[in-house]
């Protein structure tokens, strides 16, 4: 990409202060990077920082307390000392630990302050575990939300709700040349197991049995001195591979198979990128904080579908095959299947380097969670909406300026995502709105929520309310058709995409998006 076609309109002071790389939060990850232990969000990361300096901005990094007293200006040894000037950044990415950390080291300060704060969130904070008394009163209290942000300020590694920013990382991106290299020197009977950990092969001896009957299986688990009894003799075992060696090994093998952990990581696309077909575990029912130990405790109850619920919806066949591993027929079905399919490299816009630099980009000059936004008011909306209960997307008419909630002498912020992109959609009884807007081709848009929590848009849909009240609960603005009962919602922190409840038919403030780049609207660049 020509960096220098990106326009440079606002050039931020951030500070970038990586909480779970300092000592003070125990620092788990850096001891086992090279030992298989978790290396998504080092790559996550290391993308956020060059994205930032290569978008022209001015950093300051800190990985630890100290760091972070030293930027932040409060004295050494005054540990609570609250930050009582002005905050010397525009931005601050952080994540969860190093939110803590400040929270311990700025008092209430950070409250004044917290909404230049972004938090980098691998698995995603829905609106109902961000907000502390409903989350506390209501079940959704966890170690990790109820830091009461705009849950847009959350940023995720992939696109899970859309109640979060989706931050992502990128991937190499291949030349055309590279691309036809790679599908000549292709070897169809090459497959490379995706687990660099031996725990991860622990009990899969069955489905390796299966493949390997077809393929010469790779591996590249990492040990010390002995090759670990988890991997079977007839696995060629690479060792933990630099990532440059990794890509040559995904470059020459054809399938790429998960054996149901890591969830969500990087390395799927990778392979994808390098034109291996990527197969995996289907789980019925999906995993989630609910009914699943490793999501136990999470800021969400999203449900996970499969290993890499991305590759599974947004990248699907012939590039991902989702399988039923407890049918031994159906596993076997799909090998065979992959060596006789022809793929070609591939790399979802949003993770290459453009996309990603496009994507951070828009965040930084558009996303403001320090302007408070004013709710719109009822019954402001110039025209009715479309009376219909179809499915098909209904328009709102652009609301004006004064019609937003503001005097008509102040000049408003910019609505961004810009009004145009919303399209209200009324939900199925138990469906959320991410299921809404995602069954009619679109995504659904928190921002969007303001301009849809009112009357009209429940006259747009030709609600019948009998009573019509508001109240604080993360599926409002709702209605239910046995009561003739609407409800909309009374505080805009619970606003949310990811609700849903047997009993209402959501209010869905839907939108559009530029293909390959979920994160943006049409007309949001
Ligand atoms: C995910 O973390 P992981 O580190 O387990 O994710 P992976 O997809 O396995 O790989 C991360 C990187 O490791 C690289 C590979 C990826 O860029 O190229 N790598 C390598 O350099 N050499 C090798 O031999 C093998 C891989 C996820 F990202 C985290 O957010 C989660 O916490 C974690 C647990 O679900 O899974």
């Amino acid at each position: 990409m020509n960096v220098m076609n990106v326009p440079r309109c606002f050039s931020a002071q951030i500070l970038v202060h990586v909480g779970f790389l300092t000592e003070e939060s125990g620092d788990v990850f850096s001891p086992k990077v090279l030992k298989g232990g978790p290396l998504g969000e080092m790559v996550q990361w290391a993308d956020i920082l060059t994205a930032l300096h290569v978008l022209g901005h001015n950093l300051k990094i800190s990985m630890s307390v100290k760091e972070l007293h030293g930027f932040l200006g409060v004295p050494p040894g005054r540990g609570s000392c609250p930050l009582t000037g002005p905050l010397p950044f525009d931005l601050i990415y952080t994540d969860y630990h190093g939110l803590q950390q400040m929270k311990q080291h700025m008092g209430l300060s950070l409250k004044k302050h917290k909404c230049h704060i972004r938090v980098i969130d691998t698995f995603g904070t829905e609106p109902a575990y961000n907000h502390e008394e409903y989350a506390t009163l209501h079940g959704y209290r966890t170690n990790w939300g109820y830091w009461n942000l705009n849950a847009r300020q959350y940023m995720t590694m992939f696109p899970h709700t859309p109640d979060n920013s989706f931050m992502g990382f990128v991937s190499e991106e291949l030349n055309e040349t590279e691309k036809r290299n790679i599908q000549q020197n292709k070897v169809n009977n090459m497959a490379v197991v995706y687990g660099k950990e031996a725990s991860m092969w622990k009990g899969k001896e069955g489905f390796l049995q299966i493949l390997h009957r077809y393929m010469e299986v790779h591996g590249t688990v990492y040990y010390e001195t002995q090759r670990p009894p988890e991997v079977p003799a007839y696995v060629k075992n690479h060792g933990l591979l630099p990532q440059h060696e990794l890509q040559q090994l995904l470059r020459k093998a054809k399938l790429f198979i998960g054996f149901g952990f890591p969830y969500e990581g990087p390395a799927p696309l990778e392979a994808i990128a390098n034109g291996c077909i990527f197969l995996q575990p289907k789980f019925q029912p999906p995993r989630s904080s609910l009914n699943h130990e490793f999501f136990r405790g999470k800021p969400t109850s999203r449900g996970v579908s499969s290993q890499h619920p991305y590759a599974e919806q947004y990248i699907g066949r012939p590039h991902v095959m989702t399988v039923d591993y407890n049918n031994s027929q159906e596993f076997d079905t799909a090998i065979r299947e992959i060596m006789r399919t022809k793929v070609e490299p591939y790399l979802p816009y949003e993770y290459t380097c453009e996309g990603m630099l496009e994507r951070v980009h828009a965040y930084i000059q558009n996303q403001d969670f320090c302007v408070p936004e004013p709710p719109f008011p009822l019954g402001n909306l110039s025209k009715p909406l479309a009376s219909s209960m179809s499915p098909g997307p209904l328009f709102v008419p652009l609301p004006n300026t004064t019609a937003l909630g503001w005097a008509a002498n102040v000049t408003p912020p910019p609505v961004w995502p810009p009004v145009s992109s919303l399209r209200l959609l009324a939900s199925q009884e138990g469906q959320s709105c991410i299921e809404t807007c995602q069954s009619a081709r679109l995504v659904c848009e928190p921002a969007h929520f303001r301009f849809i929590n009112n009357k009209e848009a429940l006259r747009g849909l030709d609600v019948q309310c009998e009573a019509l009240d508001s109240e604080s609960n993360h599926v409002l603005p709702a209605f239910s058709v046995a009561r003739r009962e609407c409800s909309l919602q009374q505080d805009p922190l619970l606003f949310s995409c990811a609700g849903h409840s047997p009993r209402y038919r959501r209010l869905c403030p839907c939108r559009d998006f530029r293909r390959g780049q979920v994160a943006l609207c049409r007309e949001c660049l």
